[in-house]
């Protein structure tokens, strides 16, 4: 652990400490930040008025909107010139969301990361290939900074240009990958064309994150690359890389989140009611000790749950890994769908790989949604029932893939199988599983 009196800090001691963050938060923001002093002027609400952490429930979402009107700097509370860094995130829809960290902020965030990397398996004097990409995305100067502050040695290699990438992690043996999953992927691919075997390589932890990723992907990085993967997870609003992250010593249990300095809350996406630790919902975080851009009860549009009674090492909150988006619900002939259900669908099936890709389109009124997906011929030939190689077994996969799909989801999807390569892979950035043509 890189700060077990903090990680494994008693949970009333935390909670009191949240508490007077909280509160001096609240001041902060009625003091600097005009967007909340409006805020709570709406509501007749001082900063004095909170007395307990569940008093929080009652004060108002932020939204990404709120960061986008007030772009690039409306909400920060701080002067530019206390502004030490700035960071930003594309999205899917237009505007860039701008963020800025004050030099106390960036020695948090090399801290919160720091925590990461040693949860993920890290040690001081162990060496890391860090290949998200460096720039305004946060992912790569995050690790880099958590990399230096545990005392890693970092290669800062950023995303791309994979067969370089594959000489580096031959020769300069680092222990541990920091990476999309898509793009641990695309190297443990690489990798397998090259005739290199997992003991080739010295990696031995994985910190993959900034997209969602499945158990099934899980498998195929930790194989192909020798590695135990672990979930990092975070989000620029908020900080960037090591909001949370799951401890490689208690996988698939969830990831740690970083209480002192984010507090999770789980509400239900329609009414915004806080729901009961287990039970999926939108995460809402608040910023414990944000200076530059300290955001209260921020939505991050991800689904997941929260658990306290777990028995790990760390006292911190555990959150699931994110099901989906609240905003990445597709709705097709009626039927709402998030494609991390037709994800679940594909991870029955031993013969498919991990890549796969929705289309939706608009044929004269009727929504079409079709799933493109790679199909191992190989496995197929020892998993699949007697129905021979080639196209017949395809269309044998094809029908019960189709069959499962209506079945699961209820909506027929249409589906095509492609060979292995077929589909873009990830060069380390982001991985898009939707196409949605409807409106064009
Ligand atoms: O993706 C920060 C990050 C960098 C996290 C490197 C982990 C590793 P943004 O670009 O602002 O920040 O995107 C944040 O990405 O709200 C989630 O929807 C998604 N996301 C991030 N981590 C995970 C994860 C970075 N482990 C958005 N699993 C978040 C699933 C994730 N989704």
């Amino acid at each position: 652990m890189f700060q077990p009196e903090l990680e494994r800090m008693p949970r009333e001691r935390l909670q009191t400490l949240q508490l007077s963050r909280l509160q001096s938060l609240l001041r902060r923001l009625a003091e600097k930040v005009p967007f909340y002093q409006q805020q709570f002027g709406d509501i007749g609400f001082n900063p004095g008025d909170l007395q307990r952490l569940e008093d929080l429930q009652h004060l108002p979402f932020t939204n990404k909107e709120d960061l986008r009107t007030h772009y690039p700097f409306g909400l920060f509370a701080e002067p530019i010139e206390h502004v030490a860094r700035i960071h930003a995130s594309s999205g899917t829809t237009g505007k860039l969301t701008v963020v800025g960290y004050t030099a106390n902020d960036l020695r948090i965030f090399g801290e919160v990361c720091a925590r990461s990397l040693a949860a993920a398996g890290a040690k001081a004097g162990m060496m890391l290939h860090n290949a998200y990409g460096y720039g305004l995305f946060t992912g790569g100067l995050g690790l880099h900074a958590g990399a230096e502050t545990l005392g890693l040695t970092v290669v800062p290699v950023s995303g791309g240009m994979t067969d370089r990438q594959i000489d580096l992690l031959l020769d300069f043996k680092p222990q541990i990958l920091s990476c999309t999953p898509s793009y641990a992927l695309t190297l443990a691919e690489a990798c397998r064309h090259r005739g290199i075997a997992p003991d080739q390589l010295q990696l031995r932890f994985a910190l993959l994150g900034a997209e969602p990723w499945t158990n099934t992907l899980r498998e195929q990085v930790e194989a192909g690359l020798g590695v135990i993967a672990t979930n990092i997870y975070g989000l620029s609003e908020i900080m960037g890389p090591g909001v949370a992250q799951e401890a490689f010593d208690e996988k698939g249990t969830g990831s740690y989140v970083w209480e002192d300095h984010f507090y999770p809350e789980i509400v239900d996406a329609q009414t915004g009611k806080v729901l009961p630790d287990g039970q999926p919902g939108v995460l809402v975080f608040t910023t414990l000790t944000k200076e530059a851009l300290p955001l209260l009860r921020y939505k991050t549009g991800d689904i997941t749950w929260l658990r306290r009674d777990h028995d790990g090492a760390r006292t911190h909150v555990k959150m699931g890994p994110v099901l989906g988006r609240a905003d990445d619900m597709l709705i097709v002939r009626g039927v709402n769908l998030f494609p991390s259900q037709v994800e679940a669908v594909l991870e029955e099936f031993p013969q498919l790989a991990a890549h796969y890709q929705l289309c939706l389109k608009r044929e004269r009124t009727l929504d079409e949604i079709e799933v493109q997906v790679e199909w191992l011929e190989d496995v197929e030939r020892s998993y699949g029932p007697p129905e021979g190689t080639g196209q017949q077994a395809a269309s044998g996969l094809t029908e019960r893939l189709h069959k499962r799909l209506k079945e699961r989801l209820g909506l027929s999807i249409r589906v095509e199988l492609v060979a292995v390569g077929q589909l873009p892979r990830s060069e380390g950035g982001k991985t898009r599983h939707v196409v949605d043509l409807r409106r064009q």
